[in-house]
C-alpha cells in the first residue's frame, strides 16, 4: 500500500508541477519532491482521470504481455508433450523373447524362417538368452534345435567337463551345445531326439527316441529318459539310457577303467558303448590300433567306422 502511495503522488506531482500549480512541501525543513498541494478541485479531477488513464494503460499492456507469455508457455507446452509421444511412438514395445526354435522361425504367414543360428530365452533355467542352431525339418514339421554336430575335423572333441558343460565350437560348423543348455531345454518339457548320420559313400542314416530328457550339474546329467526308437540307423543309444555324462577328467561310467579317456571322446558311457558322436573325427575307416575311438555308430557301420556327417536334434513332443 505504502508504495502504490508513493507511486500516486511521484504521478500526481509530475502532473501538477507540468501545469504550474505545484507548491514544494518541506517536513523538517527538508524538501519533498514532487509532493504537492492541489490547487484547484477541477484540476485535481483531471489528474486523477490522467493517472487512471495511465494507470489502465498500463494494466492493459501488463495483461497484454501477460496473455502473450502464458499463450507462448501454452504453445511450448504442447510441443513439448507432442514430442514425448513421437518418442513414444518410435520405441518399439517390448516383446516376448522366443523359448524354442519353433517360437523363433515361425513367420506371420505360418510358414518357418530358414534354419539358422536363433536366440531363444529360458529364463526359469538360463538367466541370459543364448544362441541356438535352429534347423527346418526336411518332412515340413516343426523345426529342430541342434545340440551336437560334426561335419569335418576343424575341430577337437577330446575336451574336458568344463568345455562339455557350457558347449564349444562354432554353432554354423562342428560344435557341442553345452549339458547345461541341453539340460535346460528339455528339462522345462518332453523333447523327441533325431540323429542324423552319414557316411563318406553319402549314404544317409537316421535314429529317432521318442523321449529324451538329461538331468542336471548334480547328477552329471543323466540320460534319464530315452523313449522308444525309430529310424534307418538301428539303435545305438538305447544302450546308454541311465548313464551319467563322463568326460577325459570327469569319470561317471560303469567300467573300472575311464570310458572317456580309452574312446578319445566324451559321452553316456556304460561300460562302454554303442555309440561315440563325439570321438576322434578319423574320416571313414580307420585301423584297429584306433578301435572304438572315431565318430561312431556301430549298428550302422561298426566300430571301425568314423562317420562323415553327424548331428544331434531335439525338438519338444506334441506339436506335430
Ligand atoms: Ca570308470
Amino acid at each position: 500500500m505504502s508504495l502504490r502511495f508513493q507511486y500516486l503522488c511521484i504521478i500526481f506531482g509530475h502532473i501538477l508541477c507540468a501545469v504550474n500549480c505545484c507548491v514544494s512541501l518541506q517536513i523538517n525543513s527538508q524538501p519533498v519532491p514532487f509532493l504537492a498541494y492541489p490547487c484547484d478541485e477541477d484540476l485535481l479531477k483531471s489528474a486523477v482521470n490522467k493517472v487512471e488513464e495511465l494507470l489502465s494503460l498500463k494494466l492493459e499492456r501488463y495483461n497484454l504481455h501477460m496473455q502473450g507469455e502464458l499463450m507462448a508457455m501454452k504453445e511450448q507446452f504442447l510441443h513439448e508433450i507432442k514430442e514425448i509421444k513421437k518418442n513414444q511412438e518410435s520405441v518399439p514395445p517390448a516383446t516376448k523373447k522366443p523359448s524354442s526354435c519353433t517360437e523363433a522361425m515361425r513367420q506371420e504367414n505360418g510358414k518357418y524362417a530358414e534354419s539358422g543360428v536363433y536366440e531363444l530365452h529360458l529364463p526359469e533355467f538360463l538367466q541370459q538368452p543364448f544362441n541356438f542352431y535352429c534347423l527346418r525339418d526336411p518332412n515340413g514339421g516343426e523345426p529342430w534345435t541342434i545340440i551336437q554336430r560334426r561335419q569335418s575335423n576343424d575341430t577337437d572333441f577330446y575336451r574336458d567337463w568344463v568345455e562339455y558343460e557350457h558347449g564349444f565350437g562354432d554353432l554354423n560348423a562342428n560344435f557341442f551345445l553345452g549339458l547345461d543348455k541341453i539340460h535346460a531345454l528339455t528339462h522345462s518339457r518332453s523333447h523327441e531326439l533325431w540323429f542324423q548320420l552319414e557316411d563318406f559313400q553319402n549314404e544317409k542314416r537316421f535314429a529317432k527316441y521318442d523321449n529324451f530328457t538329461i538331468g542336471n550339474a548334480q547328477n552329471k546329467y543323466e540320460l534319464i529318459a530315452l523313449g522308444q526308437y525309430s529310424g534307418t540307423a538301428g539303435d545305438s543309444f538305447s544302450y546308454h539310457s541311465g548313464s551319467k555324462f563322463s568326460t577325459k577328467d570327469s569319470d561317471n561310467d560303469k567300467s573300472s577303467g575311464n570310458c572317456a579317456v580309452y574312446s578319445k571322446g566324451a559321452w553316456w558311457y556304460k561300460n562302454c558303448y554303442d555309440s561315440n558322436l563325439n570321438g576322434l573325427y578319423l574320416g571313414g575307416e580307420y585301423p584297429k590300433s584306433q578301435e572304438g575311438r572315431g565318430v561312431e555308430w556301430s549298428h550302422w557301420r561298426g566300430v571301425f567306422y568314423s562317420l562323415k556327417y553327424v548331428h544331434m536334434a531335439i525338438r519338444p513332443k506334441y506339436y506335430h
